[in-house]
């Protein structure tokens, strides 16, 4: 797994809101991966979320076409763990975004085959925080082409958008634009095509979104939000499980070593604790 980013690919991250990693994995990290996500994931059964009191299940319905969404498997499973928060993990957001992070919720998206695309959207304005540091890893567990479904990205959008204004991942593949008139010739949307094994970050105020899955095999990414240390409380529930909802309040802190904890803690994909042990 990379180690590290360059300073011209931290600058890229920072002035268009994304960057591209070609081969993050090797092929053999890439096969450990899907296999331990596709493995967790079929134990969810039609749950999007498991040891949660949160009711998430798979409907007939648009959304359910875009993508099969399956939620924290790090909780579940220690390989996803050390790849979505191990120390190879932790220093790559930590040096693109310039803040050490807490993991928000990792997810699997599977788009299947004929799947619908998925509109574009903001990541933050969901989540319970809210920060101009936030970023995301969306890492290709199959190649993901113009054809199934890739992801695209509008570069410089996350310096456009606002934490109080977002659409939904609906029908509407362009309603992110009714709300942000001016994001619509700010820029050329950048398609990112990704060989399995390779990923896109994004901030979390980035506008993106992905086309259908115009072929009969799957699409299957896994990706995870992050959570810049020191973050708040903002109102919104998200994935907060019903306990917690209750009992925090606005501006609290969500430093929660149990549901948040600190990238960097959650081993290592090369097997050693530290550089040099
Ligand atoms: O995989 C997709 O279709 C969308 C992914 C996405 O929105 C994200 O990773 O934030
Ligand atoms: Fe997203």
């Amino acid at each position: 797994m990379r180690t590290d980013v360059t300073d011209a690919e931290i600058d890229h991250y920072r002035r268009d809101g994304y960057l591209v990693v070609e081969d993050l994995l090797t092929p053999a990290e890439t096969a450990e991966l899907k296999e331990a996500v596709l493995t967790t994931a079929a134990g969810y059964g039609n749950r999007r979320i498991i040891n949660s009191d949160l009711e998430m299940n798979d409907k007939e319905d648009h959304y359910s076409s875009v993508f099969r969404q399956r939620l924290n498997l790090w909780k579940v499973n220690p390989t996803v763990k050390r790849y979505m928060m191990g120390t190879e993990m932790g220093r790559l957001v930590e040096r693109l975004t310039g803040v050490r992070q807490r993991i928000w919720h990792d997810q699997m998206l599977e788009k299947r085959a004929w799947g619908n695309p998925t509109a574009w959207h903001l990541d933050n304005p969901y989540w319970s925080f809210s920060s101009f540091d936030a970023i995301s890893v969306w890492i290709a567990l199959e190649d993901a082409t113009l054809a199934n479904g890739c992801m695209w990205y509008l570069p410089g959008s996350h310096r456009l958008a606002r934490h109080d204004r977002n659409v939904g991942i609906g029908q509407d593949l362009g309603g992110l634009f009714k709300a942000y008139p001016e994001m619509l010739n700010s820029a050329q949307p950048v398609a990112a095509p990704l060989r399995a094994g390779s990923c896109g970050f994004h901030n979390g105020l980035t506008a993106h979104g992905a086309g259908a899955n115009m072929t009969a095999g799957n699409r299957t990414a896994m990706t995870c939000g992050y959570m810049p240390a020191g973050s708040t409380y903002n109102g919104i529930r998200n994935i907060l499980s019903k306990e917690r909802f209750e009992r925090l309040k606005v501006g609290d802190s969500l430093d929660d070593d149990t549901d948040n904890p600190l990238v960097g803690t959650g081993g290592s994909v090369g097997g050693t604790s530290a550089p040099g042990t």
